[in-house]
């Protein structure tokens, strides 16, 4: 219900020109192949009106608290003005220069010292502007912890901002809004690459690229202090395995740091999760051999359903044998996994020997390797000086070994990935020894950067909803964990 007028929106967006694509100058003299403009959004009253609804609605949903709004100026004035008249909500109002007689004051209307306001904006790039406002309201005793954004180019607002203790809800991203255009037919595939490698390569958080494209945004001091390093700047590293790479930039792009493990036994179950679950997550984990109907039919359809939906498939058939045996099994057989899995796991138990052995196979064709260096089972023995050991066999084997399982960051070295099963937003486990751990617990406390949930997901009543709030969990909790380390 929210995506369709959601979709209607972005089409409208773009009949009245407030998104154009070309070739556009910015303020900082960068060249961009997408422009948006929202100002124009006031000679058209019934998208003025359906574009408060969506952000009042997104107020409602988040059950946000606030003592009062301010829109920043000038093009999120009207917009905050709408939503106030019609909600009676109290408004207030930040001006860009003080006046020269009377109060000078820069905010206008009346509020208490320590009242809480919600800020809206029509635009983020760096989320500079959301900020200098934030900051005029600090200066007069109020506090800000969200503000709501129409849209969101995605290029490290709302990391900076989380960074500064402010959490930025977009309705619109970047990426959601070039998919809408590209299936509509309003703008052709190339023109959505340009546009998506332009957004990936200026993010405007984080270390400044080595090219000299790293963003328009004005420098925010704290930045020098960076601990943890966002999806997207982890995915540019000159030192990343390329899958680790395409990786991040996919969680990075669909904000979601979610890998649904697909347990199912059948094929045609399997494909249907695949294609509902697919727009949430990053990554689908499957065990090909507990499925009843394994087919090579199946598995191009897991593959067109992963490439519509841009995802990762991560067979789960841990490894475990000498080299020559896992070469064959990774290789051969029924299952024929290194044609298809895009992602494998090893134990490292039988030595170097099965890294070696699976890449053979596994190198020539691009695929990645994650060791288990922990495991979410009670009793486990991959701990302590196992897990070190696997960690160091992983840095030796760095060209097909992309990351571990693991239940928390083993290294800091951000080229790798960690990825954490037993996950569940319940405490608990199950009869066999499984225990979980909750999203935010892995993300934020942990340090880990994939979630990995199953039953989870698979028993809720409604998956899809099940999804979605596991994506939002995971994704928040790394937003926290990268703002806090900035503070
Ligand atoms: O340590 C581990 C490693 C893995 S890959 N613990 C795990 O649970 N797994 C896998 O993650 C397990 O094989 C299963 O497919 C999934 C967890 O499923 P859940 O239903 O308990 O979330």
């Amino acid at each position: 219900m929210v995506d369709v007028s959601i979709d209607s929106l972005i089409l409208k967006l773009h009949d009245v020109n407030a998104v154009k694509f070309g070739e556009y100058r910015l303020k900082s003299g960068l060249l961009t192949p997408i422009y948006i403009d929202l100002r124009v959004l006031v000679s058209h009253p019934a998208l003025m009106n359906q574009v408060s609804s969506l952000i009042y609605q997104r107020v409602k949903e988040e059950k946000l608290q606030f003592d009062s709004v301010c829109g920043v100026p000038y093009t999120a004035l009207p917009l905050a003005t709408i939503i106030c008249s019609r909600h009676e909500l109290p408004m207030l109002i930040r001006r860009k220069e003080a006046k020269d007689y009377g109060t000078r004051k820069l905010v206008e209307g009346s509020f208490h010292e320590g009242d809480t306001c919600l800020i809206i904006e029509d635009t983020v790039t760096s989320g500079s502007s959301i900020l200098e406002t934030a900051e005029v309201l600090h200066k007069e005793g109020l506090k800000v912890t969200d503000a709501i954004v129409l849209m969101d180019r995605r290029q490290g607002g709302v990391e900076m901002l989380a960074s500064r203790g402010i959490r930025l809800l977009p309705i619109i991203s970047m990426f959601k809004l070039l998919d809408v255009l590209r299936a509509a037919g309003r703008i052709d595939d190339q023109t959505a690459q340009s546009v998506h490698k332009f957004i990936q390569e200026n993010n405007t958080f984080g270390p400044k690229k080595m090219n000299g494209s790293g963003g328009s945004a004005p420098k925010i001091p704290c930045m020098e202090r960076k601990r943890v390093l966002s999806y997207a700047d982890r995915a540019e590293l000159p030192r990343i395995h390329p899958l680790a790479s395409k990786l991040l930039k996919i969680v990075e792009e669909k904000q979601s740091n979610l890998c649904v493990s697909a347990d199912v036994t059948s094929s045609m179950e399997l494909l249907q999760l695949a294609e509902s679950l697919g727009p949430k997550i990053c990554m689908l984990k499957t065990h090909c051999d507990i499925l009843e109907d394994f087919t090579p039919e199946f598995i191009q359809k897991l593959q067109a359903v992963a490439d519509e939906h841009n995802f990762l498939i991560f067979e789960d058939r841990k490894f475990a044998d000498i080299g020559n045996t896992v070469k064959q099994q990774y290789e051969g057989g029924v299952f024929q996994i290194a044609s298809w899995s895009h992602i494998v796991n090893a134990h490292a138990v039988p030595g170097p020997g099965v890294v070696k052995g699976l890449g053979a196979v596994g190198k020539p064709l691009g695929r990645g390797c994650l060791l288990i260096a922990q495991m979410s089972s009670q009793g486990s023995l991959a701990t302590g000086e196992y897990t070190k050991a696997v960690v160091k066999m992983a840095e030796e084997h760095s060209d097909f070994v992309i990351g571990f399982i693991c239940s928390s960051k083993t290294i800091e070295k951000p080229e790798f990935i960690h990825m954490t099963p037993g996950v569940q937003i319940q405490a608990g486990g199950d009869l066999l020894g499984q225990q979980y751990t909750s999203p935010e617990e892995v993300i934020y406390n942990k340090g880990s950067d994939v979630i990995i949930v199953g039953r989870g997901i698979l028993e809720a009543s409604d998956r899809l909803e099940a999804a979605e709030s596991y994506r939002k969990s995971g994704w928040d909790a790394y937003i926290r964990r990268v703002g806090h380390s900035h503070q």
